[in-house]
């Protein structure tokens, strides 16, 4: 039987290209200067595509390929995705949900230690030479009996408080909808919470409702004394006011895993001490890739031969057989 025909978007791991190349025959995106020629050519056949969450696939592409049927997404966020477009147009999306939570929530947990602990800082001063030549190493804080609080307490949030328990911090959150199903405290006014925080950390999928909700209001009452860690989408923090209150003092310390202009990242960070920045690589291990494009691979092949998605994105449920 000939095997379906399935596009690669772009933004996939070597071992997602493999998973993929097992069961479909793939077709890598030629890019802005052979597009033509490959929808001409190829388009009406594709009935699949894959792509990195960080890539999605646009409104442009997706018309122009009549046979398509499902979009997987490698990633649980999948806001580069017009999911109301695809919709419309029938396309069942799938993402990536839950396999990536514990190594996304052990990076969150390693910015929260960098960032109060100061390790970049002091890897950079040993690098320098600074102790062998005596210079003085300032005293960080430490955060048991802290108070830290969960912007967003999803699937993600709930590992990383879950992880959280040996630390001996007290825990609390905000999110629109108080949770039913954990005893930690709701906060429904985010800048009311942080300024009872003295570590936040925010875990929110991208996207309209989310966009700028970490602002200046929220940044100022976490404080100078206080710590931002950021890991689910960067524009849910207005970046400009991030790094206006780091430069100014207004916040004590921040680490980064996302931006809000991906892979840009304001250059005024480089230079500060009391920031860790990482490259959006919260699911970057070989063990959560793979999970991660296993589940890609099983949500194409249970979809186009059954007709049944094994995780697909909330809105498109109903587009199940
Ligand atoms: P999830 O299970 O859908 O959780 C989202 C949480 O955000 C929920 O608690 C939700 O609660 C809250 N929320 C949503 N909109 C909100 C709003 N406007 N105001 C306040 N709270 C809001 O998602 P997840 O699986 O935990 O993933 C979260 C995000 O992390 C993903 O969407 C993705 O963007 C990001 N991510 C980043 C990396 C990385 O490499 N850094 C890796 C994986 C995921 P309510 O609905 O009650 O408000
Ligand atoms: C990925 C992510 O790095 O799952 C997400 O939402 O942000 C990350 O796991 C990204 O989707 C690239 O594939």
């Amino acid at each position: 039987m000939a095997r379906e025909r399935l596009l690669d978007y772009g933004g996939l791991d070597n071992e997602a290209k493999a998973g993929l190349a097992r069961h479909f025959e793939v077709y890598e995106w030629p890019g802005e200067e052979g597009k033509e020629a490959f929808l001409a050519k190829i388009g009406p056949s594709i009935s699949g595509a894959a792509a990195g969450g960080d890539v999605g696939l646009p409104n442009a592409v997706i018309d122009r390929l009549p046979g398509l049927r499902i979009i997987a997404s490698l990633g649980v966020g999948y806001d580069r995705i017009d999911t109301s477009h695809a919709i419309s147009r029938g396309i069942m999306v799938t993402h990536t949900p839950d396999v990536l939570n514990d190594d996304v929530a052990n990076l969150a947990i390693a910015h929260m230690l960098a960032a109060t602990r100061r390790v970049v800082r002091f890897d950079r001063f040993v690098r320098e030479g600074r102790w062998a030549g005596g210079e003085y190493r300032p005293l960080t804080h430490g955060i048991a009996g802290k108070t830290v609080g969960m912007v967003g307490l999803g699937r993600i949030g709930r590992e990383i408080v879950r992880k959280l328990a040996v630390f001996g911090c007290d825990i609390v959150y905000h999110t629109r909808n108080p949770r039913q199903d954990v005893a930690l405290r709701h906060y429904p006014d985010l800048v009311v919470m942080a300024g009872d925080c003295d570590i936040l950390f925010v875990a929110l999928p991208g996207g309209e409702a989310t966009t700028g909700l970490v602002d200046r209001h929220v940044i100022e009452a976490l404080g100078p004394e206080g710590t931002l860690i950021s890991i689910g989408r960067g524009s849910a923090v207005n970046e400009p006011e991030l790094v206006k209150a780091l430069a100014d003092g207004r916040l004590g310390a921040a680490g980064l895993d996302v931006f809000s202009n991906e892979p840009n990242v304001p250059p005024e960070l480089f230079s500060m001490d009391n920031v860790v920045l990482t490259p959006h690589l919260g699911s970057a291990t070989v063990e959560t890739r793979k999970a991660m494009a296993g589940l890609a691979v099983d949500n194409l092949v249970s979809f186009l031969e059954h007709g049944k998605a094994i995780t697909p994105v909330p809105e498109c449920r109903h587009l199940q057989a």
